[in-house]
């Protein structure tokens, strides 16, 4: 038999990259080989190396596999009616809005538009809201202010082919990094193409920077406010664009004027320097092919969607828009935020980018969804959403893939809402995360390589995602979940759909639904396809109205806009800094993030061992002199204490943040870590008008944590470390990792009283191999059980770096254990190892020490090293990273 290849699109981020899969000839046959499909316009065969690890993340043994209903396992149809029943009951004595959809920008299209339909339609509540409020809300609003629509005008083209790149909150490199490796191949080409990136923190994103403008957290919109000033003294206005295309001009242009009058109150504002700030201002004023390209940085703030809006102000002012190589590109996360915006599936909004301020648009949808109960104003947004459930107002809520609980802000908060929830219904894949410990009911979901369906990626480009493996257990469709609650619910006909071709169908025929060009979303080209054509859908960029099929790469080229006047809104802009401010008993600014190797809270990524490598824990970046102030060593425990919680990281002492800030990584849950989820220290402060939350900032206090010691626990078999400060799961292949910080004082007592924990194995033969130094306070043990290695222990006053790897891989070895393999264990290497350090390249493991050698011998180039070590051959995501390896920098953009 033969194996057969499938092209599908990549479940991370929103580059949406083409994948080929093949399909292994049996379940047995473990790794399905994943490559880049050299036809996607994203990608061209690329893959970053999260795509690359897909493989290894298509199994997991903690899959969910059958409904649950109060923690016992029942069959679909009992699960599917004790939810019917109860939104019944609640709608029934409390009204529609008791119940609430909780989304994700990681389901597909069609999954959106059935939870869309049923709510907004059938049950008559607009509550669907979803984690793109935490992730786009802000660039959605922006973009509405200024077209009338939320249209991304720009493709991926645009970055290669603009001669200025404007990177805002983004740290491509590592959040985006296909077309950070695009942009960094277009610089290489055309060195004379300028970049500058403007985020707080130093990121491996200004490795291609001409320019890094570290401004104050916050400040964005002052920098776009005075680059609008500027336009006019240096005579860059199109006047042409402005009077024939805009409205608003003027007013916006005042308030630019008197928010940042000068250069150096604009640089005092943003807090650079008056020369950079001018630097920039000349660029910009030379380069009619501009690019913005931003991200979280900017729409996680309280002043979001003003901050998009002064970069659109600046892109309409010049007409840099609609034309190739220009304009504002807001760039999405998620695989599918662009697909659940094209649905409607956020609270403000109806269907098919209508929403209910739009004139008619309630009726048109009423109409063409037969609808009997239609929702008639707003839903709450998910802040709202979740104190509304506190406050006893929304009584069950259907969580989709997304884990509100690592994921909001204000964990406490939101563990409080699910508490008072009345039903809480989760649909995941996985058994154990912090949001399903909270269900009442669990509905399993297919995954990523189980789901058939569509997706759209940043550059409003809709791919398909193909079906590769059966369903594991019970796991089923989250499209089918919800029709069979909504056939339940007596709405058999708008429900039965057959498959998800027929679902967007259906969506494609409503976004033509009377249009004729008014509405930016359509796709009525698709609206009469046949099942084989829907299969053999090639990804192609929205809008693809009926006689367009070969869609649109670039909007608003005629200068026309989906207002009521068809002209682009200036809006006026006030910049502001974020609302809370550092206090004397709040001293630091925390600013959270994303690292390389790690998507979200790690249901995914956290099943590739190799993906640990990079980032093996939980850390916050803090300067060398804060540190040093605070007497907080690397590597060290550092409590962060902010006045709603408190969390446990690890130290990296860096330049990159500057003095008074500091940065910790989102990805850690309590399913990996104890204490680590720094959702618990971000207030639920929200921009006004998006409602999108100000994740990037609160304001905290660090402090050293005294009298521990810290230490290494190595287990054939997974334990429960309750007696432990602070514990971290390190995934791996042969056991179990965690890494561990105990109150001081541990004894070799009650270290090996950990093994009380552990299953009971008294037919075994075991001994403990020890040693302890008292002068240096380290005591390590060992549990050999029948001649192997089945638990190690290691306990030492400082943080140590040990080579966990190789110790690991000790538990899996099935010879009998010799003495030099005992002292081997007990020392914590063997003599004839090369120690790798960090691994650097997760693709073929290289580690730092490694590098620095390959360096110290001679090598002085990237390139080099890929020849010697094969670093950053592969996915090349390591890139950045291998070239601050070189010494002097000797490296232009790779
Ligand atoms: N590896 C990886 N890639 C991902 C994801 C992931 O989890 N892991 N998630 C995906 C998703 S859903 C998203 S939304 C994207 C996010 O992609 P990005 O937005 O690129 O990622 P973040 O790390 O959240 O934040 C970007 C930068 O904003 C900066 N920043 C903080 N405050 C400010 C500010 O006030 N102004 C400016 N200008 N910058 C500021 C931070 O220092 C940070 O470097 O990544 C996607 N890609
Ligand atoms: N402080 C701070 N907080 C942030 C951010 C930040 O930068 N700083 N970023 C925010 C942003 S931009 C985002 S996008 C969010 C992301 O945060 P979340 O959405 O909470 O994170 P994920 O880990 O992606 O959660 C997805 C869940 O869905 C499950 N899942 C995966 N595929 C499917 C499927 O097909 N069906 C079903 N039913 N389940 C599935 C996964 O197992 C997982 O449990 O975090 C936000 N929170
Ligand atoms: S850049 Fe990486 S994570 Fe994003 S879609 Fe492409 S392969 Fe997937
Ligand atoms: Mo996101």
């Amino acid at each position: 038999m033969t194996a057969t290849s499938k092209k599908t699109t990549c479940p991370y981020c929103g580059v949406g990259c083409g994948v080929n899969v093949t399909i292994p000839h049996s379940v047995d046959d473990i790794v399905p080989p994943v490559s880049g499909d050299l036809e996607h316009p994203a990608n061209f065969g690329r893959l970053c190396v999260k795509g690359s690890s897909l493989a290894q993340t298509l199994r997991s043994d903690d899959r969910l596999l059958t409904p649950m209903v109060a923690g016992q396992a029942v069959s679909w149809n009992e699960a599917v009616e004790t939810v019917a029943d109860k939104i019944a009951q609640v709608v029934k004595d409390h009204g529609p809005d008791a119940f609430a959809f909780y989304l994700s920008g990681q389901i597909l299209t069609e999954d959106y538009y059935v939870a869309n339909k049923l709510a907004k339609g059938f049950i008559g509540t607009a509550n669907v809201d979803t984690n793109s409020r935490l992730c786009m809300a802000s660039a959605v609003v922006g973009y509405k202010r200024a077209f009338g629509s939320d249209t991304v005008p720009c493709n991926y083209e645009d970055l290669e082919r603009c001669d200025l790149l404007i990177m805002v909150g983004s740290n491509a490199a590592w959040t985006h990094p296909i077309l950070y490796q695009r942009i960094a191949a277009a610089k290489k080409q055309r060195p004379e193409m300028k970049i500058v990136v403007i985020d707080p923190r130093e990121t491996a994103t200004c490795d291609i920077a001409d320019m890094h403008l570290a401004i104050k957290p916050g400040s964005d919109a002052a920098v776009f406010s005075y680059l609008l000033k500027c336009s006019a003294q240096a005579g860059i206005l199109d006047e042409g664009f402005i009077a024939n295309h805009t409205n608003g001009f003027d007013e916006a242009f005042a308030q630019a004027k008197s928010s940042t009058p000068t250069l150096s109150s604009a640089a005092a504002f943003c807090g650079v320097s008056e020369q950079d700030l001018n630097r920039l201002v000349g660029w910009w004023n030379d380069t009619p092919k501009t690019v913005t390209f931003y991200s979280q940085g900017v729409n996680q703030s309280s002043s979001g969607v003003d901050k998009c809006n002064a970069i659109i102000n600046c892109h309409l002012a010049t007409g840099r828009i609609g034309v190739e190589g220009a304009g504002p590109f807001s760039i999405t996360g998620q695989p599918n935020a662009m697909g659940g915006r094209e649905v409607g599936g956020l609270a403000n909004q109806l269907a098919a980018h209508m929403d209910f301020a739009t004139p008619g648009a309630q009726e048109l949808v009423q109409r063409f969804w037969q609808a009997p109960n239609m929702a008639t104003e707003n839903g709450l947004k998910a802040v709202d959403l979740f104190q509304a459930m506190e406050e006893g107002k929304v009584k069950v809520v259907w969580i989709m893939s997304t884990n509100p609980m690592v994921s909001l802000p204000d964990t406490a908060q939101v563990r409080r809402a699910l508490e008072k929830c009345e039903l809480v219904i989760v649909s995941d894949c996985k058994a154990h995360t912090d949001t399903t410990a909270m269900a009442d009911v669990l509905f399993p979901a297919t995954g990523w390589s189980e789901k058939d369906g569509t997706v759209t990626n940043s550059e409003r480009r809709i791919s398909r995602q193909r079906g590769l493996l059966p369903a594991p257990g019970e796991a089923k469709h989250d499209w089918w979940a919800i029709c069979e609650v909504a056939k339940s619910l007596g709405f058999q006909s708008a429900f039965s759909y057959r498959n998800v071709h027929e679902i967007f169908n259906e969506h494609a025929a409503l976004s033509a639904f009377e249009n004729n060009g008014r509405r930016d979303f359509d796709i009525g080209h698709f609206s009469q396809m046949t099942q084989e054509e829907y299969d053999a859908l090639v990804p192609v960029q929205w809008p693809v109205p009926k006689g367009r099929p070969e869609g649109t790469k670039r909007m608003f080229e005629d200068g026309r806009f989906f207002t009521s006047d068809g002209r682009a809104r200036f809006v006026a802009i006030s910049p502001s800094l974020p609302q809370h401010q550092a206090s004397p008993a709040w001293p630091f600014t925390l600013n959270t993030g994303r690292v390389r190797d790690q998507w979200h809270t790690m249901t995914r990524t956290g099943d590739a061992a190799s993906l640990a490598k990079h980032t093996a824990q939980p850390y916050v970046e803090i300067h060398p002199k804060d540190a040093k102030r605070l007497s907080i060593e690397d590597k060290s425990l550092v409590r962060l204490v902010s006045p709603l919680g408190q969390v446990l990281l690890k130290a990296k002492l860096s330049r990159a943040v500057a003095p008074d800030n500091v940065f910790a990584p989102i990805h850690w849950t309590q399913q990996f870590a104890n204490a680590s989820v720094v959702s618990n220290l971000i207030p639920q402060v929200v921009d006004p008008l998006s409602g999108q939350p100000e994740s990037k900032h609160a304001q905290v206090r660090l402090e050293a944590v005294a009298d521990i010691s810290y230490g290494l626990v190595i287990s054939a078999v997974p334990l429960t470390l309750s007696d432990c400060l602070y514990w971290c799961q390190v995934p791996s292949e042969q056991g179990y990792h965690y890494e561990v910080v105990w109150p001081k004082g541990q004894t070799q007592a009650t270290l090996k009283a950990m093994d009380l924990k552990l299953p009971d194995q008294s037919h075994d033969v075991a001994e403990w191999l020890e040693y302890s130094n008292p002068i240096t306070q380290q005591i390590r043990l060992a549990k050999v059980v029948n001649q192997r290695l089945s638990l190690l222990v290691y306990a030492h006053p400082q943080p140590e770096s040990i080579m966990a790897d190789w110790l690991i891989s000790q538990l899996a070895i099935n010879t009998t254990l010799s003495m030099q393999d005992r002292l081997a264990i007990l020392v914590g290497t063997p003599a004839n190892i090369e120690e790798k350090g960090e691994i650097i390249c997760s693709c073929f493991q290289v580690g730092s020490k490694q590098i620095e050698k390959a360096i110290a011998s001679g090598v002085c180039s990237v390139d080099e090293l890929g020849g010697k070590l094969k670093c950053g051959t592969n996915c090349g995501s390591c890139l950045p990273e291998l070239k601050r390896f070189i010494p002097l920098n000797t490296e232009l953009a790779v």
